[in-house]
């Protein structure tokens, strides 16, 4: 066990007894969704892991350890805290730890800290990608480069088209990640069934999920699965009205002048300013999809 790493006693002992166990990101909470409903949606995502048979980990930096498994209490804080949390990726661990300071996990460092914890499932909404005019800024999500080197499986609901949806598969490829569509051969973009873009290969049941997986592990690859799961029909959202608030905010971003670990965290906001209640409760739903998804999964997984 990692000297740095606190695994909460339901996630120790889910560990030890093999029950399937499923991680989720802190990121989402802070700086994803207002409070209070980053926090109701948090503990009904771990609600919805336990109902389909797995252990929720909920995953983030507390006073520089590094948590696997959070305390209600410790969830309450960070949604309430929101974005005065530091948003923590690969490169902000270390400083973290040191300074006994406080992070909310993204993608990349959710895959580390499970990965240590020896989970091997994570549940979330959207990854970070390749942003438009990355070819100028490079500015390219540490979630591509820990897809490439961290053997976790992460179920999302594609990415939202703030990214170049494009270049964010072309990376994947280049990088080895299988991009696997679930019930689907279109890679979804987090609040449309559609994108444009293809999937590498389509899956029907948490069973064949389970089987690839095994096989990239039996493989000995370094690297993750990338699960992309449509947000439910009746929570998809009109791709014009969509659209319209993406290149809205990526316009005011630009007029702002926000730069690096800032960028994404302003436009989601801006796209929920812009489309208000609906896009929250789509973003809720497709959070909850995925977690049904993971857990059943992680099942599989463990049979
Ligand atoms: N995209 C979303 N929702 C999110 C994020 C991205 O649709 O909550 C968060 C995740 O935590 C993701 C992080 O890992 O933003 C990516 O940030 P960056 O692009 O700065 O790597
Ligand atoms: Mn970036």
């Amino acid at each position: 066990m990692n000297k740095y790493l606190d695994v909460s006693p339901e996630v120790q002992a889910a560990l030890a007894a093999g029950k399937p166990i499923v991680a989720l990101e802190s990121t989402i909470i802070s700086h994803g969704m207002p409070y209070p409903k980053n926090v109701e949606t948090a503990l009904l995502v771990e609600q919805t892991i336990r109902d389909n048979g797995a252990v929720p980990a909920t995953i983030a930096v507390i006073g520089g350890r590094l948590k696997a498994g959070l305390t209600h209490e410790e969830i309450e804080y960070l949604g309430k805290t929101g974005r005065g949390v530091a948003k923590a990726s690969r490169r902000d661990l270390p400083a973290l730890i040191a300074r006994k300071a406080d992070g909310a996990t993204t993608v990349a460092t959710t895959m580390i800290i499970a990965h240590l914890a020896g989970i091997k499932i994570f549940a979330t909404g959207g990854i970070g990608g390749v942003h438009r005019g990355a070819e100028v800024t490079m500015d390219i999500s540490a979630d591509l480069e820990e897809l490439a080197q961290t053997p976790v499986m992460v179920v999302c609901a594609g990415a939202k088209s703030i990214l170049d949806l494009g270049l964010t598969l072309e990376y994947l490829e280049t990088k080895g990640v299988p991009v696997i569509g679930y019930g689907t051969e279109e890679l979804p973009a987090f609040y449309t069934r559609q994108s444009g873009f293809g999937v590498d290969y389509r899956v029907d049941s948490p069973e064949e999920l389970a089987a690839m997986f095994r096989a990239q592990r039996d493989l000995d690859y370094k690297g993750g699965m990338l699960v992309t799961n449509p947000i439910p029909e009746q929570y998809s959202m009109d791709k014009a009205v969509i659209d319209a608030a993406i290149d809205r905010a990526l316009k005011e971003a630009e007029e702002a002048g926000v730069k690096g670990k800032e960028v994404t965290p302003f436009l989601l906001a801006k796209v929920v300013e812009l489309t208000g209640g609906d896009s929250l409760e789509s973003n809720i739903q497709l959070v909850l999809n995925n977690a049904r998804l993971a857990a059943r999964t992680a099942a599989e997984l463990n049979k």
